[in-house]
């Protein structure tokens, strides 16, 4: 189902791709086809659409947007990240081997050690900026590698091109997180990775309004076998949220667009506050990545982390001190969040790794949202000096 809108540019795809009006009524806006199941004339003589875990209109839609978005033949969604990561997995099998970024989402790490472990699979985490230590971590079983660029919620940049070559060699399915940067900022398949993820709950949706996550793919292979295991194991997106995202996609340029001109200004201020220790954003020349980022995506995102110069309770008082930025989980929404890491989102890593890994008890995650930046920096400002 390549997109034959392909050599449009992205912010006519995002409206267009999978969306022609519905033929029967014209209506522009793709129809939310709210049904479990489909009328046959008779048994096994259907119109193409049998029940809806297996196939569904609006989802079909949704799903050749995504593939025409992220450059692939193929987009499957799910009713959440989680679902797309676990699904994925499934196309391991007892004894395999993954090579992971150490720096992932805690929910990442948590399915892999508690859930997937059981199962047989090892894990093993490295610093996959580093090509040298996913190289040293490789053996006989290695069978995936499992990347996150920009990771959650450090930053850090991997080489995609150059871990795609790695993978290539070794005959490792390498799968990417974009969820940070967005298709808009990054196409891990062009850069030659094999499956590209997201959880849409963030920039796809961009409204903080609904969980789903996706997978894109070129190989049909893989495409097959994820299509298979949805429809076998079901973790399938209603209708309504499918379109959901679909709306959200819509935006996704414009918004992406100003969640990094936003985040660019309020890096900028947070570098130079007496009251922060350290800002990573992968848009600050300071970003020891930031060549790469700069090299291998199209913007730098709107996620800025930083490190306060102060202890536990100080970030507990900032992140309760804004009054703009939320403090919630998730991120890439319109609307600005504020979050500590480890309470927070990754607090299912055992803090010993964690403080490892550097996600210490200073460390502050901002999700920057599209409110005008004046008035972001003003509400970090504030908050930075009461606390
Ligand atoms: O929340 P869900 O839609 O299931 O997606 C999981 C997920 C996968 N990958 C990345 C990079 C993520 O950041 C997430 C979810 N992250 C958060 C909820 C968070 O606040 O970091």
């Amino acid at each position: 189902m390549r997109d034959e809108n392909q050599q449009l540019h992205f912010d006519t795809r995002a409206i267009h791709a999978g969306q022609a009006p519905e033929p029967r009524t014209g209506a522009i806006s793709v129809p939310i086809f709210q049904t479990s199941t489909y009328v046959q004339r008779g048994p096994g003589e259907h119109t193409g659409y049998e029940y809806s875990r297996t196939q569904n209109p609006t989802r079909e839609a949704l799903e050749q947007c995504l593939a025409s978005l992220e450059g692939g033949t193929h987009g499957i969604v799910y009713s959440s990240g989680m679902a797309a990561i676990s699904t994925v997995m499934t196309l391991l099998k007892s004894g395999d081997h993954v090579i992971c970024s150490d720096d992932v989402y805690g929910g990442t790490y948590r399915v892999f050690e508690t859930v997937f472990r059981r199962y047989g699979l090892e894990y093993t985490y490295v610093n996959t900026s580093d090509l040298e230590e996913i190289a040293a971590a490789a053996g006989p079983a290695t069978k995936m590698l499992w990347v996150e660029s920009p990771t959650n919620p450090l930053l850090k940049i991997t080489d995609l091109a150059a871990a795609a070559e790695l993978c290539r060699s070794r005959q490792w399915v390498f799968v990417v997180d974009n969820t940070f940067a967005s298709p808009y900022f990054q196409q891990p398949l062009a850069l030659g990775a094999d499956v590209a993820l997201h959880s849409m709950t963030k920039y796809i949706g961009g409204h903080a309004d609904a969980v789903g996550g996706c997978v894109v793919t070129a190989n049909e292979q893989i495409a097959e076998r994820l299509r298979f295991t949805q429809n076998a194991a079901g973790a399938c997106l209603g209708p309504f949220d499918c379109w959901v995202f679909l709306r959200g996609l819509k935006t996704l340029g414009l918004r992406m667009r100003q969640h990094e001109a936003n985040a660019q200004k309020v890096a900028v201020f947070l570098e130079q506050h007496p009251r922060v220790r350290r800002v990573i954003y992968p848009g600050l020349p300071s970003h020891p990545h930031h060549q790469l980022a700069n090299r291998q995506m199209t913007g730098f995102g709107g996620i800025v982390s930083f490190y306060l110069a102060g202890d536990v309770e100080a970030a507990r008082r900032v992140c309760q001190a804004t009054r703009l930025f939320q403090c919630a989980e998730s991120l890439g929404g319109v609307e600005s969040l504020i979050e500590h890491p480890g309470i927070m989102t990754h607090a299912s890593i055992p803090e010993i790794i964690r403080r490892e890994k550097g996600l210490t008890d200073d460390l502050i995650r901002l999700s920057v949202g599209i409110e005008d930046a004046e008035d972001l920096i003003d509400d970090l400002d504030t908050a930075l000096r009461s606390a």
